[in-house]
């Protein structure tokens, strides 16, 4: 037991059996508020003025995204990029016992993280913002198995109205044939058994400091922010050791961490 009373190996063996079962699970409170407070800073400051390399909304061109860069809001990002390389304070949360020792669970073996992809933090703007069709993050990533976790830390509160992520509870165990999905691997939501899986989907409300870790088989969708405030989300992607990335692809251009194994309780 710890002081809250909580026994951690209990938690974390309800965790694991949820995440299998879902293929997603939050842990709530995962970053303190001192974390909050020095990660959040650090994102203003790289917001203005905008410290690259960044994605824009203009460059995944998806529904509500400005089309051209001298368009209002064409200067939009979407999410800065090599989140990991931008200062301690983000290696230290990524590489944080707390999630180490979910992920080992998870993911059954020691983890890494990687730098390839996911490495950001996600910037949702009002006004700009677009909106992100159904898709598994397998549409990013090139590794031996489909078996990568995101966790999506909420630096601020995450809910519908500011496009916070939507899940399919359980779709990561689903067979999907190749016809359900569009030329760019978007579940197409007209066919009436991908509207049978949309129907089943569940918005992930998180507060300040909650951590969403999910499988990158699970089908997931967000809204646009449609609130004054910009909502910024840190998201880092890990694999087990003995998955490994395909040589020559994206996934593989840049080596991953391995997450130190520290007993946290
Ligand atoms: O916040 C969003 O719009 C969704 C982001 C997302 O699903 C992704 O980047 O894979």
């Amino acid at each position: 037991m710890n002081e809250t009373g909580r026994d951690p190996a209990r938690t974390r063996a309800i965790e694991a059996a949820r995440f299998e079962r879902d293929g997603f699970v939050v842990a709530r409170s995962l970053a303190s508020a001192d974390e909050l407070l020095r990660l959040n800073d650090l994102v203003s400051d790289a917001l203005d003025p905008l410290v690259g390399p960044a994605e824009f909304e203009v460059d995944v061109g998806y529904p509500g995204a400005p089309s051209n860069r001298d368009d209002p809001g064409g200067s939009t990002p979407r999410r800065l990029l090599n989140a990991f390389a931008r200062g301690r304070e983000f290696q230290a949360w990524a590489l944080n016992a707390h999630l180490g020792a979910r992920l080992r669970q998870f993911l059954g073996s020691d983890v890494a993280v990687s730098q390839c992809h996911h490495n950001c933090i996600m910037t949702k703007h009002p006004g700009f913002s677009s909106l992100t069709m159904w898709h598994q993050d397998n549409r990013y990533w090139s590794f031996d198995r489909e078996e990568l976790t995101s966790v999506w830390l909420a630096l601020g509160r995450e809910d519908a109205r500011n496009g916070a992520l939507h899940v399919i509870p359980g779709s990561h165990v689903e067979a999907i044939d190749r016809g359900r999905l569009d030329r760019d691997l978007f579940l197409r939501p007209e066919l009436p058994e991908n509207k049978a899986l949309i129907d089943r989907a569940t918005v992930v409300d998180l507060e300040p400091g909650d951590a969403l870790f999910f499988h990158s088989r699970l089908f997931h969708a967000a809204g646009r922010n449609q609130t004054d405030d910009v909502k910024l989300s840190l998201v880092f992607t890990y694999h087990s050791d003995d998955n490994r990335p395909i040589p020559g692809t994206r996934s593989s251009r840049y080596p991953s961490i391995g997450v130190p194994i520290v007993e946290f309780e």
